[in-house]
């Protein structure tokens, strides 16, 4: 820190109440991210005070003598704080400001505050420069339905929200032709679902009230109650791969205990369902019912939906008998036979009601959960499984069939939605997947949903930072390049080849006898050297990721990543009456013809591709449809980690806003050129305007001459090679020149 030489004895007397100022290049490192900041430091200034046990608090310079600064804090107390923890506060003025870009100081306490401010007021929206801030209000605030909507659409209302953002993207869509998104990031629990249900609200209401709007809108209760599940971090979870096993205190999808409770007696009885209690694969978790939620009423809310996005009785019928075969699959139980844990099934309820119900011999699907055909030259072999293997065995037909039958479901949402005609055109998509998710045990699910959001993660930094920055470079404009937390090297720790996680995982789920720990030594032998990597103890390791660290278990990775279906299931679900079921299986049959697996697995078994290998393959179709996109971002915020109303935690939504680079892209989009056009079509457009009649022969003179007979701030724009750049808020100095 520098002083003022001539004001030094002011400040070194204990003189405190001088009006003296002092100027303070203070890096304060608080946490990730150093906040440089260059800042007067003076008697009565507003400013943050950083407390090591109760964070920033605000106050005002009382004295000042040497490094200490005596703050007169809002709590009435006065405190002595070194100058290095001291950071300056925006004037009242700027509070709940509704763009963080207005802030006159741009530090972490302060964007806290002001999204804090605004909180309290319900104001759950907030604009980061380009990016939507949402806070989850978690209880009803009513900023949302048709009069706010009419609202936007009319432009009576243009505060931050996620219909501005959707009438954004509408707007852009019909002026440039081109295609937009809107992607919806955050953490589990942090408000991403919703934001995409009231996103698509306002798309509905501006397309009216004709029919496929409100089918469209209807198409969410059915994907929630097959796509999302309680977890501990979030009552309706979007998720995936849960039906054979999850965590203590979460429950499967919805749908399962919803037909539980609400199936008509008709079904009850055609399907021999009992309770959700009665259900393995429902009770294993310990978790049944979630507070507030009426499952069997949700389950009428399903069937409305189903009826309005026009899904027939019969096909209804079929998928919910599909969900109860699962649920009495689970029931099935094995015995061991021999010294060799060789099983059999024992001929119960359970394996009844789901022969009965997949529409097969309750024979043959014994058969098929307790032996396995082995093809060797031209002769087969019938093989026993082991216990293992034939839990394993059982599990992986209820998986395959569930996330067949998801499958189905989307696409008659989508043939329904398509009302027999083929809808090309331009379209706006809005991506809302499963968030960051750090347990005490992590798993592969939790591995794969991380690695998504990484991937995410990567597409914002990519628009919000690196295209951005390095297209100033590129003309050759002055900039400052702005740091933001680059997550490369942790996805190359997924995606490298071949010796990233998901290759070696391959590699590993190819050798009949690896195990948990093989892969562990293998993980430690090919990735120590990736810094986002550290083997933990006991098999399990540690990835380094932008949203935080977790802990990974490698327990079950391997398996669930092969996650095989013998050929012999294959098989019986081809040979089953249930029309449906095999209708939906038959892509099984088909992968299996197709793909070349390991000799190991060869022979009789079924050979897909491996789940990581396939996760990554759907990540890239996805990241490759969005960039041919333009982008609209929201970053949903958690307030805090109980899920509850008015409590906003202050590290917790720092942290967050840390991960994802909010305080970033405010400085980006404030000392940046948002607007930029190139100097042929400025030329082009306003060269009519030249005062002078002087023949310019180039576009760039010509566009120069433009800004200067206007007097043009120079401070507002820059001239780079091709283009034209202007600061935010320039578009409409563009249209007054006009
Ligand atoms: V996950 O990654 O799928 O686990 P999301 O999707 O981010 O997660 P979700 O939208 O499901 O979270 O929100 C969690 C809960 O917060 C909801 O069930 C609501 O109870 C609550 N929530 C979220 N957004 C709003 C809102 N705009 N208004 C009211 C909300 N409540
Ligand atoms: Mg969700």
């Amino acid at each position: 820190y520098e002083e003022r030489s001539e004001e030094d004895d002011v400040f070194h007397s204990s003189a405190a109440l001088s009006d003296s100022a002092v100027r303070f290049n203070v890096n304060l490192r608080s946490g990730e991210s150093g906040q440089n900041m260059n800042f007067v430091l003076k008697k009565k200034l507003r400013v943050w005070c950083h407390f090591p046990d109760t964070g920033w608090e605000l106050g005002n310079v009382q004295s000042l003598s040497g490094q200490l600064a005596n703050i007169f804090l809002s709590n009435g107390k006065i405190s002595a704080v070194h100058v290095e923890r001291l950071l300056p506060a925006n004037p009242n003025i700027l509070d709940g400001t509704d763009d963080l870009i207005q802030l006159s100081y741009l530090n972490e306490p302060s964007v806290l505050y002001s999204l804090k401010r605004r909180y309290a007021d319900d104001m759950i929206y907030t604009k980061a420069g380009p990016v939507l801030v949402a806070v989850n209000p978690l209880k009803k605030v009513h900023i949302c339905g048709s009069d706010f909507s009419g609202a936007y659409q009319h432009k009576t209302l243009d505060g931050p929200h996620v219909y501005a953002v959707a009438d954004a993207a509408y707007s852009e869509m019909m002026r440039d032709g081109i295609n937009q998104s809107v992607i919806i990031s955050g953490e589990s629990g942090a408000g991403k679902t919703e934001t995409a249900k009231i996103a698509m609200q306002y798309l509905a209401a501006l397309g009216g009230c004709s029919g496929i709007e409100q089918r469209l809108l209807h198409t969410n209760p059915i994907l929630e109650a097959f796509g999302n599940a309680k977890t501990l971090r979030n009552d309706n979870a979007s998720r995936f791969s849960r039906v054979v096993q999850r965590a203590k205190g979460e429950r499967s999808y919805h749908i399962f205990y919803q037909l539980c409770a609400g199936a008509p007696l008709v079904l009850k009885d055609k399907f021999n369902l009992k309770s959700a209690h009665e259900y393995e694969y429902l009770k294993q978790s310990d978790c049944i019912s979630i507070s507030e939620v009426d499952d069997a009423q949700m389950f009428h809310v399903l069937m409305e939906a189903f009826d309005t996005v026009r899904i027939c009785k019969e096909d209804q019928e079929n998928a919910f008998a599909i969900i109860a075969a699962l649920l009495w699959l689970g029931n099935v139980k094995f015995e061991v036979i021999d010294y060799e844990k060789h099983v059999q099934v024992i001929p119960d309820d359970g394996v009844k009601n789901a022969a009965k119900l997949m529409g097969c011999e309750v024979d043959q699907l014994m058969l098929a959960l307790s032996t396995r055909t082995i093809q060797a030259g031209v002769d087969s072999i019938v093989q026993r499984l082991t216990l293992q293997q034939a839990m394993d065995t059982r599990d992986a037909l209820a998986k395959s069939i569930y996330d067949s039958l998801f499958e189905w479901l989307v696409d008659q949402i989508n043939i329904s939605l398509e009302d027999g005609k083929r809808r090309a055109g331009r379209s706006i998509s809005i991506l809302d997947i499963y968030g960051f998710e750090s347990f005490h045990n992590n798993r592969f699910e939790q591995f794969c949903i991380n690695y998504t959001n990484e991937r995410l993660q990567q597409y914002f930094n990519r628009h919000l930072f690196k295209l951005e920055q390095e297209e100033y470079t590129q003309d050759g404009i002055d900039w400052n390049n702005i740091d933001f937390i680059d997550n490369t090297e942790c996805l190359n720790l997924f995606e490298k080849k071949p010796l990233g996680i998901l290759c070696l995982l391959d590699e590993e789920s190819n050798f009949a006898k690896a195990t948990d720990l093989t892969l562990a030594i293998k993980f430690q032998k090919h990735l120590s050297s990736n810094p986002c990597f550290k083997l933990g103890m006991d098999g399990a390791f540690k990835i380094l990721h932008y949203a935080g660290e977790v802990v990974y278990d490698t327990s079950g990775f391997l398996e669930k990543n092969r996650d095989p279906l013998y050929s012999d299931l294959v098989q019986l679900l081809q040979s089953c009456s249930c029309q449906l079921l095999r209708t939906i299986t038959s892509h099984i049959l088909n992968q299996s013809q197709r793909s070349t697996r390991p000799q190991w697995l060869n022979g009789a078994d079924s050979q897909k591709q491996s789940v990581g290998t396939k996760f990554k393959a759907q990540m890239f179709r996805l990241m490759q449809r969005l960039e041919n996109t333009t982008p609209h971002f929201i970053r949903c915020i958690k307030p805090n980690r109980k899920q509850l109303p008015g409590m906003f935690d202050n590290d917790v939504v720092l942290e967050q806003l840390r991960c994802c680079g909010v305080l970033e892209v405010v400085k980006i989009s404030r000392s940046g050129y948002p607007t930029r056009i190139t100097h042929q079509q400025f030329a082009e457009r306003y060269g009519f305007l030249l005062l002078d009649n002087i023949d310019f022969q180039d576009p760039l003179s010509v566009s120069i001459s433009i800004l200067h007979q206007f007097n043009i701030l120079p401070q507002m724009y820059q001239v780079g090679y091709t283009k034209l750049f202007f600061r935010s808020g320039q578009a409409c100095l563009i249209s007054v020149i006009y």
